[in-house]
């Protein structure tokens, strides 16, 4: 059985897995293997400098040929110029995360880029199929990285029940069950991301690699309620010393501590002054291995577990 969706169809790939947008980390090499194992690969804009991310996209274009994207974090300064580049350069979608991409829609959709938003609440989303979006990924707080307040079991439905257009979930995926509970749920796609940090592809150091695998079922806290930008990282040194700026309620030194730590985590590989940023499924992720070998497993286990799902209940 093929796992095609209307998700698959629109993106031209082979399994409805989109690959996270992870600042620091997704870069054209991730991207490159997610798509050539099927998936959508996304390079990471983060803050990353446009021509910069313009060789990323360049390089990934050299990697593969299949479909990949670019994820656009949109509390960068230089946003604009970033989409004017995108739009120069060309890609087959992009996924935007960190706020409201409305003012870009219609440049991205003439260009014929698919986009696809990350929404944290059912009104955004209504509002960004009302102006065109493609499809919407709804990132439940299990997500690691900048969250919103809902989970992914109570936000997929609620979108899925809301919207038209595909829904894709986020937040707390890593493997076949997942992939297939996010299925229950009313999705038609899935995004994962910590997962694919632990791929062989994924070029952040191998320390942040060596964290995830570690990571245990709480090794997760949320930092940064303070700012107004929540983000969930793993525990160590430095999420103890956010965390204490947030039970002070001092944003501004909370935000100055927090700037450049997730370079120093991901490429410098100083995971406890650094910002790990990963999800709760941290835990659940226990080896590196290629990106297009995470993506099978994923499928096999999904198609093995939906006709044994009936085996729970009893005659
Ligand atoms: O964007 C992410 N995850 C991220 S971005 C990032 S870089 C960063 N570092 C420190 C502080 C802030 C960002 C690290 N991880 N995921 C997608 C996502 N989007 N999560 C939540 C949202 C979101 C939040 C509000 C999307 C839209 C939104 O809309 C607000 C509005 O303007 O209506």
């Amino acid at each position: 059985m093929a796992l095609r969706t209307r998700l698959t169809r629109l993106l031209g790939i082979e399994y409805p897995i989109i690959q996270g947008g992870m600042a620091w980390t997704a870069t054209a090499e991730l991207a490159a293997a997610v798509s050539n194992g099927g998936g959508l690969g996304i390079i990471g804009a983060g803050h990353m400098p446009t021509e910069i991310l313009r060789d990323e996209i360049r390089r990934a274009k050299s990697l593969t040929d299949k479909p990949f994207g670019v994820n656009l974090m949109l509390l960068t300064p230089h946003i604009d110029e970033i989409v004017e580049m995108v739009l120069e350069e060309g890609v087959h979608a992009v996924t935007t995360g960190a706020g409201n991409p409305a003012k870009y829609m219609k440049g991205l959709k003439e260009r014929g880029i698919k986009v696809i938003t990350v929404v944290p609440s059912v009104a955004l989303a209504k509002r960004m199929e009302s102006i065109g979006a493609d499809a919407v990924i709804g990132e439940g707080m299990e997500a690691g990285g900048h969250i919103g307040e809902l989970t992914t079991m109570v936000l997929t439905p609620q979108l899925a029940d809301a919207l038209s257009i595909p829904v894709i979930a986020a937040g707390g995926i890593a493997d076949g069950r997942a992939f297939v509970a996010a299925f229950a749920l009313g999705a038609e796609g899935v995004q994962i991301g910590t997962r694919f940090m632990c791929a062989e592809e994924c070029t952040i150091h191998p320390d942040a690699k060596a964290r995830i695998i570690k990571a245990k079922d709480r090794d997760t806290v949320v930092t940064g309620y303070s700012t107004g930008h929540p983000v969930r990282v793993l525990k160590n040194k430095l999420s103890r010393q956010l965390e204490a700026l947030d039970r002070d309620n001092k944003p501004e030194e909370l935000e100055k501590l927090g700037s450049g730590k997730l370079a120093l985590a991901m490429k410098h590989g100083d995971v406890d002054l650094g910002s790990v940023m990963a999800g709760q499924v941290a835990a659940m992720v226990c080896k590196i291995q290629p990106a297009a070998e995470i993506i099978g497993e994923i499928a096999n286990e999904a198609e093995a577990l939906m006709p044994a799902l009936r085996a729970s209940f009893e005659d």
